[in-house]
Formats: C-alpha cells, sequence, structure tokens
C-alpha cells in the first residue's frame, strides 16, 4: 500500500451550551486540525490534533502537515506506522526548528491517520490491532460540569445531574481560582452532593504558584480528592516534585508535554502520579504508547487526556494494561462516524474498522474553516 496524496482540514465546534473557562482558558470553540491520508487502495487515514480554535495557529499545524511533512509520506507504506514515525520525527531540518510544538501537533495528526489506515487495512478496530479486548471497562469520568465560571450553583446542579442522572462515576471541577478558598468551597459543596461513592477530581491547569498549590492541595485530602491536576507550571518538574513530597493527594498531569522524555522527567523523580499523555500533544499514537509502557515499568495508573475529542484515547485505553479510566467531555461527538458513547458509566467497545477518527460527510460542511 502506498500514500498517494493528502487533504489537511480545519474543524471549529462550539462547546457546550455557552463559553466554558478554566483557570487558564476561555473556549468557546473546541479545534481539530487535521489530515486525511489518502492511499492507492481506496483506504484514507483520518487523524488530527486539538486546540482552543485559534485560527493562525491552526493554520500553522495544517500548513505543517502539507507542506513539511506531505513530501515526505507521498509514496511511503502507511502501514509502516513505527519506522515512517522515527523517520518523521527525527528529520534534520524539521527537528531543529521545532521538537515539541506545531511540529510535534502536525506530527501527532499525522501518526494517528497512519494508524487508522493501518486498522482499516486489517478491517479491525485499533484496539484490537493494538492487542486489547472488548471485555475490558473503561470508566468515564465527567468534566464538562466542573468549569471555573459556572457559579455554585450550576456546579453543584451539574455535577448532581452528571451522576445522579447520567451516571458517572467520577467528575472533575476545575480550581485555580485568584483565592484559592473559593476553589475549596467548591469541592467541599461538589463532595457533599454526589457522596464519596464518586471519584472527585480537581485541574488546576497549571495556574498556581508553589506556595498556592502547597496550600490549597493540603486541604484536598479531606475532601478525598483522586487527583489534583495541573497543580503549578506545566514544566516545572522540580516544582511538582516537591508538592508531590508534601500532599498526601496524588499529582496528575501530562496534557501539556510533548515528548517521551518530559514524562520520562517527571515519572522518574516521583513529580507525577496519574499520567496523562494526550495522542495528540505527544506524536501520535506511537509516542503515547512509549509512554504508556514507560509509566506501566513505575506502576503507574494511564489515565488520557479528553475520552470523547480524542476518540483515539479510548482504542489505546482498551489496549494499555495501565488505563482503566477516561476523561469525557462531549464537544465533538457530532463530528464522527462512530462518537466515544457512554453507558453505566463506561465507554461502549467500538466496533468499526480504524482509530475511531474518521469523519461525519456533514463534518466539514458544518464545522470546517477555509
Ligand atoms: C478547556 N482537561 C483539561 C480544556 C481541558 C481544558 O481549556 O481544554 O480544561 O483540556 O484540562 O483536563
Ligand atoms: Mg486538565
Amino acid at each position: 500500500m502506498k500514500i498517494t496524496s493528502l487533504d489537511t482540514f480545519i474543524l471549529h465546534v462550539p462547546v457546550t451550551r455557552r463559553a466554558i473557562a478554566d483557570s487558564t482558558h476561555q473556549v468557546t470553540h473546541w479545534a481539530a486540525p487535521g489530515v486525511m491520508l489518502h492511499t492507492d487502495q481506496g483506504i484514507t487515514g483520518f487523524g488530527y490534533s486539538g486546540t482552543h480554535a485559534h485560527l493562525p495557529a491552526d493554520r500553522l499545524i495544517t500548513e505543517c502537515i502539507r507542506a513539511c511533512f506531505g513530501p515526505l509520506l507521498t509514496g511511503q507504506d502507511p502501514t509502516q506506522v513505527r519506522s515512517l514515525w522515527s523517520k518523521l520525527v527525527h528529520h534534520p531540518p524539521l527537528q531543529w526548528v521545532g521538537r515539541g510544538g506545531i511540529t510535534h501537533l502536525a506530527l501527532g495528526a499525522i501518526d494517528i491517520a497512519l494508524w487508522d489506515i493501518k486498522a482499516k487495512a486489517a478491517g479491525v478496530p485499533l484496539w484490537r490491532l493494538l492487542g486489547g479486548s472488548d471485555q475490558k471497562r473503561i470508566e468515564g469520568y465527567n468534566t464538562d460540569g466542573g468549569w471555573l465560571n459556572w457559579d455554585d450553583q450550576t456546579l453543584v446542579s451539574d455535577c448532581r445531574r452528571l451522576v445522579e442522572v447520567e451516571g458517572f462515576r467520577g467528575v472533575k471541577i476545575k480550581v485555580g481560582s485568584a483565592d484559592y478558598r473559593r476553589d475549596l468551597d467548591r469541592v467541599e459543596m461538589v463532595r457533599k452532593t454526589i457522596g464519596f461513592n464518586t471519584r472527585l477530581m480537581v485541574d488546576a491547569n497549571g495556574r498556581w504558584d508553589l506556595p498556592t498549590a502547597l496550600q490549597a492541595g493540603s486541604r484536598f485530602q479531606q475532601f478525598d480528592v483522586t487527583w489534583f491536576e495541573e497543580p503549578i507550571w506545566y514544566d516545572d518538574v522540580e516544582g511538582h516534585r516537591r508538592l508531590a513530597e508534601s500532599i498526601a493527594t496524588p499529582l496528575a498531569l501530562g496534557e501539556q508535554l510533548y515528548l517521551l522524555d518530559h514524562f520520562r522527567q517527571f515519572i522518574t523523580c516521583g513529580a507525577v502520579h496519574y499520567v496523562q499523555p494526550d495522542v495528540t500533544r505527544v506524536a501520535g499514537v506511537t509516542e503515547w504508547w512509549q509512554v504508556a509502557e514507560l509509566a506501566l515499568a513505575h506502576r503507574l495508573p494511564v489515565v488520557s487526556h479528553i475520552g470523547d475529542m480524542m476518540q483515539v484515547h479510548l482504542h489505546t485505553a482498551l489496549a494499555h494494561r495501565s488505563c482503566t479510566m477516561l476523561e469525557y467531555i462531549p464537544w465533538l461527538r457530532s463530528c464522527f462516524q462512530e462518537p466515544a458513547t457512554i453507558e453505566d458509566g463506561c465507554f461502549i467497545c467500538p466496533k468499526l474498522p480504524g482509530a475511531g477518527t474518521t469523519l461525519r460527510e456533514d463534518a466539514i460542511e458544518r464545522y470546517g474553516v477555509r
């Protein structure tokens, strides 16, 4: 099989109900800048990255896919994914301008499309190609009721609905307010609402400094918080290590890390407990798997960033033994032929061949940006 050509796309999809905020971002649309890889056997692979819908940045990603990687892909056998990945990630001129960031997001989208092709060529869903089992249950936890710009009443009623009506066994709420005592109040309110049989996670999206994270973080234990996510600046390995040493609540991070090497630094010094690689931030399924194996070697759980938008994570989670849980934010569901779906608090096992990334025919019409 050979890659014959590629097309890029940029989708901007409105987030649920109204604009949302965490401690760092205001978001009205989620974007998927991505690629369709065409082959001489009629199979098309779909892959994409994820951004907060910043059109100039989205265009840099698709331009990087098209102009920088495109010529390296044409004529290649897409099923030799790992070897192709090594060539692309170590391509000297691109290595020089970016071993993370835009070039890496572009590479992530390409790698996902390659795995999509490989699974479609084998006629199986990606989880099966990766050796997973349909007997495995991946629990979904919901973040879409816990935004920082929700007032207390909305926060509480949303979390109640997610647990009591929709059947989620876990919710995550955003923290990272200017006054951390507001967050402690909200954590307490939500814990009282959902009871002690439902998981509760908190996420500061990198906002706090170390003293604030220490002060807030040492209080989360009394509310049985499962993890404290991105407490301080994403790249600060030593800060996270000190925090992890000082508080009882486990730390989660990884959605902002690009490289296996970054994960190694955090993992080997004990600066992370829940490892959260994102296939669209590290360079695709190939590097995600490397990170997951590293986590496994340190007996750390892997809970990927965003299970629904990142359809692929459901497949990798079904196949990797370190995964039992996945985040659920239902923004991009209407774009896919087989969107990730929750039943009784767990994800339904996907059935269609491929990586779960195949777009519906109307997705580009409805959400495509030129
Ligand atoms: C909104 N999940 C996250 C969203 C989400 C962010 O900015 O992108 O909250 O990615 O932190 O854990
Ligand atoms: Mg997060």
